[in-house]
């Protein structure tokens, strides 16, 4: 075995990449990747054993961030730029031993030396997953550290727009230096679980604020998904703030900018409506970019994940990466200390390149956080008390490749016409653009927006519960029916948990890291469920349909 990865949905045969990434990642890169991890978990354990304030560890809570961010699925296929942050991380890491009162204590973590890649790659096989032999403890381990990479990512986000919370990196340092901990009971990481999801919540909560203070609360907005005859720039993943540099400096340059996959929401922050060139939406979820970015024809600026790895060479060279993301061949866009990035190479490289070819044509509508439905709430609750809107059926999440993911398209088209999908992230791709219509005038999509937003789902769920003056969150006509795919939506779920929403059916297959023992606790305590067939599955959550 040369390499072993049960991060995310795609998992080999359900169990683990053991050759090469399912995802396209290869050994060398998930080896270095575990050791980042490792290494970040190194510089917990000298936080935690030598009590330092984080509020006055700046640079270390950024990059320790941004280490857990580059090891999120999809995000950095760069072994190089692995390298460095590895390496980056051992300096920040070696330069706070002056405040260690009594090394000897320290993990094992917090003093390797490595000098060489073979060295490295040496340590990662030695520390990597399956270095944790009892399967439970690993298990429980992993599914807090995904939970941690996931709200990094979201933490990182938050940081680009000035944001941060002291509360969040204290809680990271303790939970990564908890995975080193060889004396915790299962228990005990069972309840470090539970407080993941506390954090989840904060963060994602952190990062609405961030968006929502500096670009306005998004509202019901009717994007473009045609296109124009200008040359123009397709921009990916998540960051609103390089969507905003980038906004600025093309303005009149004569390209446009297109959105792709999880940077469709941008279209329904009112700060972005005032750019003209802000053309629309191209394209689908992001394992479709094979085949649409050739379509596409111009450059692709990918802010976070999820990238697939691309084959052809004239791809290859239209694609550029920033922030966490990374691949071997791409033009990588550096921040300056400012955090300023110069797109001027992407926009240079657009203007020689064909506008985009239509792939479709038409508009479709989101904008429904937590703002847009509160305005709305009279007429919903209305709908619920009439009868006109049985149940909200919660369908955030990931897409993905499988062919299994189908269910969700097949589960959205059958689903009766008086109920109403609530969605956030990329598997919304699945049904946004089915023409479900609407009941009474609410769309009976409500895109909330990114993986994120699922903060706005979970708003809703608990304004309504407020309002129809229910005890108990799951007394409300509210069904979560969740696909998963990348560690986001790990801290997603887990910040649901913390919510205490039960009964979550998460698809198109339970994670690969849950071991049978703590499948169990979920099963148990949560009522976490797995998907069936769209009838079985429609019978179950409605009662029989006629
Ligand atoms: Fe396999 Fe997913 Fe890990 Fe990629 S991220 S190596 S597909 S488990
Ligand atoms: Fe999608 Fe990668 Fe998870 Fe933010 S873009 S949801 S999979």
């Amino acid at each position: 075995m040369s390499m072993f990865c049960f991060q995310c949905q795609e998992a080999a045969k359900g169990i683990g990449c053991t050759v090469r990434g399912v995802c396209g990642k290869d050994a060398e890169v998930s080896n270095l990747q575990d050791l980042l991890i490792y290494a970040a978990k190194g510089v917990a354990n000298i936080v935690r054993n030598s009590n330092l304030d984080v509020n006055e560890l700046g640079v270390v809570n950024h990059e320790i961030l941004n280490s857990l961010f580059v090891t999120i699925t999809n995000a950095n296929f760069d072994e190089q730029s692995i390298e460095r942050q590895i390496r980056k991380v051992l300096k920040l890491r070696d330069g706070l031993m002056t405040n260690v009162p009594n090394p000897s204590v320290l993990h094992d973590a917090a003093t390797f030396q490595v000098m060489d890649r073979q060295d490295m790659i040496n340590k990662a096989t030695a520390v990597g997953i399956l270095s944790t032999t009892d399967e439970d403890v690993r298990s429980l381990r992993e599914l807090i550290t995904y939970g941690l990479k996931g709200m990094a990512a979201y933490a990182h986000h938050a940081l680009n727009l000035g944001e941060e919370n002291s509360g969040i990196y204290s809680f990271i340092y303790k939970a990564l230096d908890a995975t080193l901990n060889d004396d915790l009971s299962i228990d005990e990481l069972v309840s470090l679980t539970l407080e993941t999801g506390k954090y989840g919540v904060d963060v994602m909560a952190l990062l609405d604020g961030a968006h929502t203070s500096r670009y306005g609360n998004p509202e019901m907005t009717e994007v473009n998904i045609g296109v124009r005859g200008n040359p123009a720039i397709l921009i990916s993943g998540h960051d609103l703030t390089d969507l905003e540099q980038l906004l600025e400096q093309t303005q009149g340059t004569g390209v446009d900018v297109y959105t792709h996959s999880e940077m469709l929401p941008a279209h329904y922050y009112p700060a972005f409506k005032k750019y003209e060139h802000f053309a629309g939406n191209y394209g689908n979820a992001w394992w479709k970019q094979v085949t649409e970015f050739a379509s596409f024809n111009g450059p692709i600026l990918f802010t976070t994940n999820c990238i697939v790895p691309p084959k052809d060479e004239e791809i290859r060279e239209r694609i550029f990466t920033t922030g966490a993301t990374g691949y071997p061949g791409c033009t990588h866009i550096e921040a300056d200390e400012n955090g300023r990035k110069d797109f001027s190479a992407i926009i240079a490289k657009a203007k020689s390149c064909p506008p985009p070819t239509e792939i479709e044509s038409g508009t479709i509508v989101g904008g429904f956080a937590h703002h847009q439905v509160f305005a709305l709430a009279d007429q919903v609750v209305e709908a619920v008390k009439s009868g006109s809107i049985k149940k909200f059926f919660v369908m955030a999440g990931c897409d993905g490749r499988m062919q299994s993911r189908q269910y969700y398209t097949d589960f959205a088209q059958a689903l009766p016409e008086d109920n109403v999908i609530l969605t956030a992230g990329c598997a919304k791709y699945r049904y946004n653009k089915l023409g479900l219509g609407d009941v009474g005038g609410i769309p009976r999509v409500l895109d909330a927006g990114q993986c994120n937003d699922s903060y706005s789902l979970a708003l809703t769920a608990l304004k309504l519960k407020e309002i129809l003056g229910v005890e108990d969150i799951n007394e409300l006509p509210i069904v979560y029916n969740i696909a998963w795919y990348e560690q986001k939506a790990v801290i997603v779920l887990l910040a649901l948990l913390y919510l205490g929403v039960k009964n979550i059916h998460l698809g198109p297959t339970l994670p690969a890291f849950l071991s049978p023992n703590v499948a169990n606790v979920l099963v148990e305590n949560f009522g976490i469920g797995t998907i069936g067939s769209v009838e079985d599955d429609l019978e179950l959550f409605l009662g029989v349909i006629e």
